[in-house]
């Protein structure tokens, strides 16, 4: 079949006007294209309503006017020629009169989900289904601009604080966070890892640039069917050289998220606004174990361990005690964390790790790491690890490192407490889970 070429307007010489500016332009004859987000058809009088990435214009139409919309399934592709003219009861103050309308493209079937309702009536596997098309609702491209102005709030902070962005592998030997949650590949001839994190490539190159920072995605092959885990999430790391103490990291850590809320509220205005304390309040971690186990969330002989319930049980008590919406906990025991993880010498057993929560869930972990080869070594022997899928890594403190440290900030979660909403994939465009390779 030959493609179609009826999409050519006839030669316009109108330039496209965004609904978003209309107000400037009443009075004027308007070029707009967009998205037929619905009809009112009441015979001689008639609504269009037409989207584009700004905003919604009611289009006002006799019958004769609406004949080229006639049988047109909503989301069809449009443009509309026509006068701006005040009108107190349109969206935004104005609609269009006497209107050329021109089909750009026809939509050929109905959307699956009524779009102009003002939430969307399905569940939500069969909206991810059809996320090309549920992504257009309001909530979910108001979801997808809080992740962007949240990842531009965490780049511009950092780098203003001398980081410098980085670009590191999605594919390695080794894997640096542990545990069995990992998606191993064949790459050409030989055994590989989609990488958990970028660890040990952020640590590297902190002996290269000193403050480096991160956007990118981690794999995490998560069993379980949770609201909180993805398989695939971006992550928003930093790494930073010549730190003093651990609260240099909890600093930096702050001042990344609190750029990121400045960033979302300025996107998305009309949240309720984000507690943040400066310092963030922090708890030792065992005596956020004593918190829970006064308020019986944990009992005594417990494995030393944050359980969800005792993750939003913090939230509650930080919020109600420390009025913020923030805990930091700090000096995780040892045994939970990582390879790389400073013990802290102070207190046997317990490291220089430590978690932010936001709303009652864990968003971020960090820590200073080790910086002697000496140290890895021993801890790898401890541990059972084979040093020599890391030698490269250990290459790097071999021939000098600062004492360290960072963390990494899971964005969909951040996103996910920021909005309030019940589950990460409601968040995230194509979410991947167990159970989930599609759309
Ligand atoms: P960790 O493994 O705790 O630490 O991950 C860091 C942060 O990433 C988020 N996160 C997730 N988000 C969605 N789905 C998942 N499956 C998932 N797993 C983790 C959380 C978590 O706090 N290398 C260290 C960080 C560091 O020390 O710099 C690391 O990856 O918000």
């Amino acid at each position: 079949m030959k493609p179609s070429d009826s999409t050519i307007p006839a030669p316009n010489t109108l330039p496209r006007t965004l609904i978003a500016d209309l107000p400037s332009r009443i009075g004027h004859e308007v070029r707009l294209q967009g998205f037929l987000h619905n009809v009112r058809r009441l015979g001689t009088l008639n609504f269009v309503v037409l989207r584009d990435r700004t905003g919604l214009a009611q289009v006002r139409a006799d019958a004769d006017e609406m004949a080229p919309l006639t049988g047109l399934p909503d989301e069809s592709v449009l443009e509309v020629t026509g006068t701006a003219s005040a009108e107190p009861r349109a969206p935004g103050g104005i609609e269009l009169v006497t209107p050329r309308f021109f089909v750009l493209a026809a939509a050929t079937a109905p959307p699956p989900v009524v779009l102009s309702r003002r939430e969307l009536k399905a569940s939500l596997p069969f909206l991810l289904d059809h996320a090309a098309v549920s992504l257009r609702h309001e909530d979910r491209r108001q979801a997808l601009a809080l992740m962007a102005a949240l990842a531009e709030g965490f780049r511009s902070t950092l780098r203003e604080l001398g980081f410098t962005e980085v670009f590191t592998p999605k594919i390695a030997a080794a894997t640096a966070e542990g545990g069995a949650e990992v998606f191993p590949l064949e790459y050409f001839d030989v055994p590989a890892y989609l990488t958990q994190s970028p660890q040990l490539y952020k640590q590297m190159l902190v002996g290269v640039l000193e403050r480096v920072f991160e956007v990118g995605p981690v794999f995490r092959a998560e069993p379980h069917d949770t609201g909180r885990h993805l398989a695939q999430y971006c992550s928003l790391d930093a790494e930073m050289g010549f730190i003093d103490t651990v609260a240099d990291l909890i600093a930096t850590a702050r001042e990344a998220l609190a750029g990121m809320m400045a960033a979302a509220a300025a996107r998305i205005p009309g949240q309720e606004a984000v507690l943040m304390p400066d310092p963030l309040p922090s708890l030792p971690f065992w005596e956020a174990m004593t918190v829970l186990e006064a308020a019986g969330v944990r009992q005594p002989g417990d494995r030393p361990d944050l359980t969800p319930a005792g993750e939003r049980h913090l939230g509650e008590w930080a919020r109600a005690e420390l009025a913020s919406d923030f805990l930091v906990v700090t000096g995780y025991p040892q045994d939970e964390r990582p390879f790389y993880t400073h013990p802290d010498p102070h207190h046997p057993g317990y490291s220089r790790g430590f978690d932010i929560l936001f709303r009652g869930l864990e968003i971020v972990t960090g820590g200073q790491r080790l910086h002697r080869e000496a140290d890895y070594l021993r801890v790898m022997a401890e541990r059972g690890m084979d040093p020599s899928p890391f030698e490269a890594y250990l290459e790097a403190f071999r021939h000098g490192m600062p004492p360290h440290g960072g963390f990494a900030i899971g964005l969909e979660r951040v996103a996910k407490q920021w909005l309030g909403v019940a589950n990460i994939r409601e968040v995230t465009a194509f979410p991947r889970y167990r159970g989930r390779l599609a759309p």
